[in-house]
């Protein structure tokens, strides 16, 4: 991207006072010094967009981490949070050696011990679980690259149940209801076509402080050609300010909106009657089941006035099928979460944008072989059988479910892996959960880079080097052009960190399981795949990025007649699926719960300084951020008595309280919730920075409702009321 382009992103997204710089740098890069400079090729690991750079150093001191011009995730440009990666790798509160719990003059404390004595003693553990209750009693927790080292070496073992909280917790409703209604899921990146979109309906997306890189450029692209945006949130949120039409919708009654438009659509015949006619199944069931959602009905839910609902949908229609209605990311709402993403995805369909231009398109990933090894045995049981048998269309992991499955005595897990997740803060009402589990289990191994809470709840901590001192699996994402990009070390590892791969390669070869990693280092590894497909190690680590020729169709070929992959080989409208286990096979509404007297809809959300709570003790994203607010209504701050800068407590219903954090007064959130960035709060004393700075959301959801169809955590029912931080004994 050269600086005239960039300067058109900052001005359609970025000029307004209260939004913060969203890409980082400038794009006159500053001179280094008379030093001489070496770059080496990254992956971003500040989130899960994994955008590509190159890592410079001078004279052998880190410099500067910038996007790779030819990445599609980065466009060539690092967001706020990529550009401080170096501020991971130089954080002195690091992890630095491995971690042993031992009980010593009749408490528990963490002693520093050898990589030998650590993996000794998981061995040791990891064999007695197995010789007492099977060798299929190890769960893993992942949220990274590295987890899948670890899987592996769990599956050599006999064990195979893995979760990440990026479904149950995040964008497992869409996932899944997605897979319903066309037979494929949105993915990661999300498959949306928004570059070319001429309408983008966002639904609780808060582009723009969520900055998924790619996503936040092509979302400005779209604006600049003139593209309609549409906004639906309770909160003014960034992307709400560059709407023209925002809805401010009362929280929770999203699935009334969604009904309300389709009524509009159907009953205006403004639907894409030959789109649906050729690819649907189920229109004469939808046409019938939205006859009584009429957006008169919509605004007695809602709040949303009729007019500007009918208005939205005749907009939507307008630029149809390059109307984006975007599927959300972090979508586990409040339990009916897979029906509201079920009825994004009807909506898609009726506009006829999955795979058109401006919609959804198909993804490809390159055809990667996996490197020889022999298969890991069949494990003893079917664990999905006994955890979370009660969710039969969901083949992904429930963390939630492996949690409730590993505490009492007679829990059928044993032992567990963590890698790279934050339990505690991740799952609502999570300290609890992890505490009860941490009683039953026999052994808990935590890998991470940082003295984060779950590691105070470890047996074993071992300390994982930086993403910039490491190298992982090749970025082999679905997208739209197939793309590989290589992730290597630009550092020794600092301390006693180690990567993942070596960690797991060790542990194997303790359990006598050596053979399931037949190499000596991960580079073997790479450059014989990278070889399988015509380039190399050595090529890789000059180019950083290659892109390869697409096999298929960017978008649905008109010219032949397709098969979804669905039971009946349509979109389904009506989900036959969901009708089989005795789910709502059409999308119904169900109303929210509302806040006792007193107390406000629990709102969280994101902001571009960092990802979650693992970029806070970023030195330099600590500077740029340093605590969060809670967001208050003028109006609801004058009943409270409380002003901005104030510092308060949030407390829910059951009397849990938050630690103190700062009011800001805003008119941009409505009068019946609070909104509140989520990642702060840390408690453990280890995080210097991070440690007693604002509150955590996550200790105050008390009212967590499951997703009947894929047992997913709705984190957005829970209420809280403003406790003045004086007042508190
Ligand atoms: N209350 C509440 N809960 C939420 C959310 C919310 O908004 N509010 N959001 C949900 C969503 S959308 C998601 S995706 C999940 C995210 O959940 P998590 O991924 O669990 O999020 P973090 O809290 O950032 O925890 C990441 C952990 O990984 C460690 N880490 C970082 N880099 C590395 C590395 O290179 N190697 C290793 N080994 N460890 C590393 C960090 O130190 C930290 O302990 O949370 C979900 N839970
Ligand atoms: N900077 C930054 N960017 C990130 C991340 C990060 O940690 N930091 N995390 C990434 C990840 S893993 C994910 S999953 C995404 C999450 O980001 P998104 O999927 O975009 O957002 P959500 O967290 O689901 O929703 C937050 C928005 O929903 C609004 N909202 C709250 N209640 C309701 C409601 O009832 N109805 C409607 N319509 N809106 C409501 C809130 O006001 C807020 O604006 O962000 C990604 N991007
Ligand atoms: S969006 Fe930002 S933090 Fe995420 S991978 Fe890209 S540069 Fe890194
Ligand atoms: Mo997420």
């Amino acid at each position: 991207m050269n600086r005239r382009e960039f300067l058109k992103i900052s001005a359609a997204l970025g000029a307004a006072g209260a939004m913060p710089t969203l890409l980082g740098g400038c794009a006159a890069r500053p001179l280094p010094g008379s030093g001489v400079v070496t770059g080496s090729p990254t992956v971003c690991n500040l989130c899960f967009w994994q955008c590509a750079g190159t890592l410079y150093q001078e004279d052998g001191r880190p410099w500067k981490v910038v996007g790779h011009p030819d990445d599609p995730h980065c466009e060539g440009r690092l967001c706020t949070r990529g550009s401080a990666g170096i501020g991971a790798y130089v954080d002195p509160d690091r992890l630095r050696q491995p971690l042993l719990r031992v009980d010593e003059g009749g408490g528990q404390r963490f002693r520093p011990v050898s990589w030998d004595e650590a993996f000794d003693f998981i061995a040791r553990r990891m064999k007695a679980i197995g010789e007492q209750h099977g060798s299929d009693r190890m769960a893993l927790f992942s949220h990274g690259d590295g987890g899948e080292h670890l899987r592996r070496m769990l599956q050599a073992f006999g064990s195979d149940a893995y979760a990440h909280p990026s479904f149950a917790q995040c964008r497992g409703p869409r996932e899944t209801a997605f897979g319903l209604t066309f037979g494929e899921g949105v993915g990661s990146p999300d498959r949306t076509d928004m570059a070319h979109s001429r309408c983008i309906v966002l639904i609780g997306s808060h582009i723009g402080e969520n900055l998924h890189n790619s996503q936040v450029q092509t979302l400005a692209k779209a604006l600049d050609s003139g593209a309609t945006l549409i906004t639906v949130d309770p909160r003014f949120s960034v992307a709400a300010s560059k709407s023209a039409h925002w809805l401010a919708i009362k929280p929770g009654t999203d699935m009334a909106l969604l009904l309300a438009w389709m009524n509009v659509l159907i009953n205006e015949d403004l639907y894409d009657r030959e789109y649906v006619a050729r690819h649907c199944t189920g229109f004469g069931q939808l046409a019938r089941h939205v006859q009584a959602f009429n957006p008169e009905w919509a605004y007695l839910e809602t709040g949303l006035e009729p007019s500007s609902i009918r208005e939205t949908a005749r907009a939507m229609a307008r630029a149809a099928p390059a109307t984006l209605v975007h599927p959300g990311r972090h979508v586990t709402w409040y339990g009916d979460d897979t029906q509201r993403c079920r009825a994004i995805a009807i909506l898609n369909a009726l506009l006829g944008s999955w795979g058109r231009p401006g919609g959804f398109y198909n993804q490809e990933k390159v055809d990667l072989p996996e490197y020889p090894a022999p298969k890991p045995p069949k494990p003893a049981s079917d664990w999905k059988a006994v955890v979370q048998a009660e969710y039969p269309l969901v083949s992904t992991g429930i963390s939630n479910k492996l949690v409730e499955h590993s505490v009492g005595k007679d829990a059928f897990f044993k032992g567990w892996f963590v890698y790279a997740t934050n339990l505690p803060m991740t799952l609502p009402g999570g300290v609890e959960q992890i505490e009860a589990a941490a009683q039953s289990l026999e052994l808990m191994v935590v890998v991470d880079t940082m003295p984060a809470e779950i590691t105070g709840y470890a047996d074993v901590v071992l300390p994982e080097c930086t993403y910039l001192e490491r190298y992982d699996d090749l970025r082999n994402k679905p997208e739209r052009t197939p793309t590989l990009a290589l992730r290597m070390p630009a550092f020794e590892p600092a301390h006693e960190t180690r990567p993942a791969w070596w960690i797991a390669k060790g542990i194997a070869e303790r359990l006598g399981l050596g053979e399931y990693f037949p190499w000596q280092d991960y580079q073997e590894v790479l450059d014989w795949q990278l070889k399988q497909v015509g380039s190399s190690l050595a090529e890789m680590q000059t180019l950083g990025v290659k892109r390869f020729p697409r096999k298929g169709a960017v978008y649905l070929d008109a010219d032949n007649p397709l098969r979804f992959k669905t039971p009946s080989g349509k979109i389904e409208l009506y989900s036959s699926l969901l009708a089989d286990i005795g789910q709502d096979p059409l999308p119904r509404y169900t109303p929210p719960d509302r806040p006792p007297e007193g107390y406000y809809h629990l709102n969280y959300g994101r902001a571009p300084a960092h990802t979650f709570g693992r970029t806070i003790n970023n030195p330099q994203l600590f500077e740029l951020m340093p605590e969060n607010a809670v967001w208050v209504h003028p109006a609801a701050a004058a009943g409270l008595g409380v002003g901005n800068g104030d510092y308060v407590r949030l407390q829910n219903p059951e009397g849990t309280r938050s630690n103190r954090v700062r009011v800001r007064v805003t008119q941009r959130i409505r009068p019946d919730s609070v909104f509140m960035v989520h990642g702060f709060g840390h408690t453990d004393q280890r995080q210097r920075l991070a440690r007693g700075v604002g509150a955590d959301d996550a200790g105050l959801m008390h009212n967590v409702k499951l997703d009947p169809v894929m047992g997913g955590t709705g984190m957005r029912a829970s209420f809280v009321t403003l406790v003045k931080a004086g007042e508190v004994s």
